[in-house]
């Protein structure tokens, strides 16, 4: 009696962990602005949960496990997950990333590439990733099809030498500096060509 007892409450709790894995957390769609609109795909590839999109792995990063404090911010709304051309916060509504939604805004899916503003938007600065510290010195950006990047770089933030150019495609693009170290500081930036 007692081993079948015990059998039992084990499935209950395996039949209980499965329900939390395929669980896609519907408290998180509720905190983002114009959330209900792609619901649990908006971080998912499917509505039911499951692997995250570009945007749910960012999502992830700035949420602790099952914590059900408030993540969107404007630092996730300055970010293009998809890498579309289009910010989270100009895809999802709200631009700024204050929490409320710009009245009448269009909302395209924020991790997905193919959905995205109708109407141009300004593109999205790149963000610079430091890959290497040391030699050779190289740093990862994502670039935006359609778009040219030049790296440059400085040693008196007076003149900028244009070290290499990239064609965006739409994924990460990585620049390495090989040449000799010739000062004691370099500093670099990115910039949108067109
Ligand atoms: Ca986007
Ligand atoms: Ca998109």
């Amino acid at each position: 009696m007692t081993a079948l007892r015990r059998s039992w409450l084990l499935a209950a709790v395996v039949g209980l962990l499965s329900v939390a894995a395929a669980d896609a957390r519907p408290w998180r769609v509720e905190q983002l602005p114009n959330g209900s609109k792609f619901s649990c795909s908006n971080c998912h590839f499917s509505p039911y949960g499951g692997p995250r999109n570009a945007f749910g792995l960012a999502v992830e990063k700035e949420v602790a496990r099952g914590s059900r404090a408030a993540f969107w911010s404007r630092v996730l709304a300055a970010k293009d997950s998809d890498g579309d051309g289009a910010s989270n916060g100009v895809e999802l509504g709200d631009p700024d990333g204050d929490g409320k939604p710009t009245a009448g805004a269009e909302v395209t899916h924020p991790g997905n590439s193919k959905s995205k503003p109708t109407k141009p938007v300004e593109p999205v600065a790149p963000e610079l990733v430091i890959e290497n510290p040391k030699f050779p010195f190289s740093l990862r950006f994502k670039t935006v099809k359609g778009h040219v990047y030049e790296v440059q770089s400085t040693a008196d933030f007076q003149s900028w030498t244009t070290l290499a150019k990239f064609n965006g495609t739409g994924s990460d693009e990585v620049f390495a500096d090989r040449r000799k170290a010739l000062y004691p500081r370099q500093y670099y930036r990115v910039k949108l060509k067109e």
